[in-house]
């Protein structure tokens, strides 16, 4: 990190000279406010000595996750956050108005004003806070070395963010091998492409409707059919070399003490047994979820057998430390999904990177299906040194604006693409 001129990798959403002199080194103002996620449900926005955060939301919440907040009742069909919004202007801005800017102290006082899992004031309200912090102090993370993750960037998508019947929740493209994330998101946007050129000929123009995150909701319920298509598209892109599939099979929504996919219904040995089936045949470099989110074991019998891929811990580990110390123990994965919202705070986040990092495991930034406008990510993914980072597909600008973010970022000649030298495991 030494001799960059200026080291900030957060809160670069904006003009950085403009932000010069924004820094402050006590908390004089925090404000909440009710906004709208990508998806038009209400969230929480805070503004934190003028530096903003949206906390963003999924749809296939883990069960693990730090609790969302929300009022009850008939406004906004029970889903608003008004209560979340008044903790933060009552409860929190009386405790860290006045205290001085040090991520690590404002995150003790949220984690001790919410109790476990966020349940007295919300997990929206304390992310929002945290984030807004973070971005207020514009530090680098110390003790990682800073790059430009890979996108896994969303193509086709199903499960409970799409109106169609796929059971596997995200077909994602990995542009593993390139010199720069600038020439990454370029074949990610052409295969993108070719692939609707392909689907719109063959299923008519419906099928270029897309789901929350931007991915084809394709009007197909059939995992190979999917996957036959990708590689295609990879393909005539000519991107064949470079670009590999991820999946995030979000399992839990698909299980039901049997896993019903592709009109069967299989035991987890089976689902392991078919998931290494389709490493087989298509380039297959990463699964996300491929089990329950009770489920170790199963995730420990796949990472066993599967050979150079990586077995990703989403719903299953939520960026919490005690999740993922059984995944360590048991051997269930080796690359770490990171959400700040899954645990409520950027210290805490940054304690399950460290973890994670210390088993040797890779690790993925990633958005929420119902996301925002905020950019923080992508200059959290970068000064994480994030193997990846999941931002959904490339369209739709609340996912766009992070892969913009990426762009701007990588303009720091110091920074390199993190796919240039990248071995599977
Ligand atoms: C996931 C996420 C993001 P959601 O499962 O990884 O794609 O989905 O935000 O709905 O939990
Ligand atoms: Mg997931």
């Amino acid at each position: 990190m030494e001799g960059l001129e200026d080291p900030k990798f957060f809160g670069v959403d904006t003009d950085l000279s403009f932000k010069k002199g924004m820094y402050m080194t006590k908390i004089k103002s925090l404000h909440a406010r009710e906004v709208l996620d990508s998806r038009g449900h209400p969230t929480v926005e805070v503004e934190l000595n003028g530096f903003r955060a949206i906390c963003p939301a999924g749809t296939s919440r883990g069960k693990y996750e730090a609790i969302e907040l929300h009022d009850g009742g008939s406004r906004y069909h029970g889903i608003g956050v008004s209560r979340a919004v008044e903790n933060v202007n009552k409860i929190i801005a009386k405790r860290l108005i006045g205290i001085s800017l040090d991520q690590q102290r404002v995150d003790e006082i949220l984690c001790s004003l919410a109790g476990s899992n966020k349940w007295k004031i919300g997990g929206n309200a304390t992310t929002a806070v945290s984030i807004a912090a973070c971005k207020a102090l514009g530090e680098k993370i110390l003790g990682f070395k800073p790059s430009v993750p890979v996108p896994f960037s969303l193509i086709v998508e199903g499960g409970a963010h799409a109106g169609n019947d796929l059971s596997i929740q995200e077909f994602m493209l990995v542009p593993l091998n390139f010199t720069t994330f600038r020439e990454a998101i370029r074949a990610v946007s052409e295969i993108y492409y070719t692939l609707e050129n392909t689907v719109v000929k063959k299923y008519g123009k419906t099928a270029s409707n897309v789901g929350y995150e931007g991915g084809f909701a394709l009007p197909i319920s059939d995992t190979k059919t999917v996957l036959n298509l990708i590689s295609h598209a990879i393909e005539e892109a000519g991107y064949s070399k470079e670009v590999k599939i991820a999946l995030d099979a979000a399992a839990s929504q698909f299980f039901n003490s049997k896993y019903n996919i592709d009109g069967r219904s299989l035991n987890a040995s089976q689902l392991a047994d078919y998931y290494l089936d389709l490493t087989k045949i298509y380039p297959i470099i990463s699964i996300e979820d491929p089990f329950n989110e009770e489920d170790f074991e199963s995730f420990a019998m796949l990472k066993a057998k599967a050979k150079r891929f990586l077995v990703v811990g989403d719903d299953l580990t939520v960026t919490n430390i005690s999740r993922i110390k059984k995944a360590i123990e048991k051997d269930s994965c080796n690359t770490l999904l990171v959400k700040v919202n899954q645990i409520g705070t950027v210290t805490e986040a940054i304690e399950a990177v460290t973890m994670a990092r210390k088993s040797d495991w890779n690790i993925v930034v990633s958005h929420r299906s119902g996301d925002s406008e905020d950019t923080f990510i992508a200059d959290f993914a970068v000064g994480l040194g994030a193997l990846g980072a999941k931002f959904g597909a490339p369209m739709r600008g609340e996912r766009t604006s992070k892969y913009n973010q990426l762009l701007r970022l990588e303009e720091q000649t110091i920074l390199t693409y993190a796919g240039r030298n990248f071995k599977l495991p």
